[in-house]
């Protein structure tokens, strides 16, 4: 099937002032565009043609001479995760399961968020923050460019992208704070409890 690029799920005024409108249409628009395309480019006329996005993935995870094909798709996957992954109003202390598990895998939110942070700030170049479920912990790793926990066998439940392409134009070279509003303000709680249901 030809793999689409998704709507954001609110409007790209909505997480202003904390992520504008313009960085989302970069983002979204030009960045996430791009990966789409090219992942159609690579899979027309392959066996992975008809696939889901998420068996593209995995399939060009697995082989050596897929590279630029999971380049591109797990960025795909990735961004269409890390939009559900805000939401207007969003940030703070979870609530329903994540957060008891927060307690009890992090021993509480404020070690949580300090890790979260450390993986966030500290991912050096391009990448992501990810909270994850590894086997029954909650866990947060760090992965580069397009790599993405869902090959490594892990469960995602939330991501934070921090590329220079996601906070540029808003937070210039300040990565600390991006990552500070993302967990303040932005955090989609909701996605990750669903997430950890859907399991
Ligand atoms: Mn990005």
């Amino acid at each position: 099937m030809t793999i689409e690029l998704p709507d954001l799920p609110y409007a790209k005024e909505a997480l202003a002032p904390y992520v504008s409108a313009q960085t989302l249409e970069f983002h979204h628009d030009k960045h996430h565009a791009a990966y789409v395309t090219n992942t159609n480019k690579f899979i027309a006329g392959t066996e992975l043609a008809d696939k889901s996005l998420e068996e593209i993935v995995r399939a060009a995870a697995a082989a050596p001479d897929k590279k630029a094909l999971f380049n591109n798709a797990g960025q795909v996957w990735n961004h269409n995760f890390l939009w559900k992954s805000m939401t207007p109003n969003g940030g703070g202390k979870p609530s329903g399961e994540i957060a008891e598990r927060i307690e009890q895998d992090f021993k509480g939110y404020d070690a949580f968020a300090e890790a979260f942070s450390a993986a966030a700030v500290g991912q050096f170049g391009s990448g992501w923050a990810w909270l994850v479920l590894d086997g029954e912990s909650l866990k947060i790793v760090g992965t580069a460019n397009a790599d993405t926990p869902l090959v490594h066998g892990k469960v995602p439940l939330l991501t934070c992208d921090v590329w220079e392409h996601a906070y540029y134009l808003d937070y210039q070279n300040r990565r600390p704070d991006y990552v500070k509003t993302f967990l303040a303000h932005l955090v989609n709680w909701d996605f990750a409890n669903a997430n950890l249901a859907a399991k």
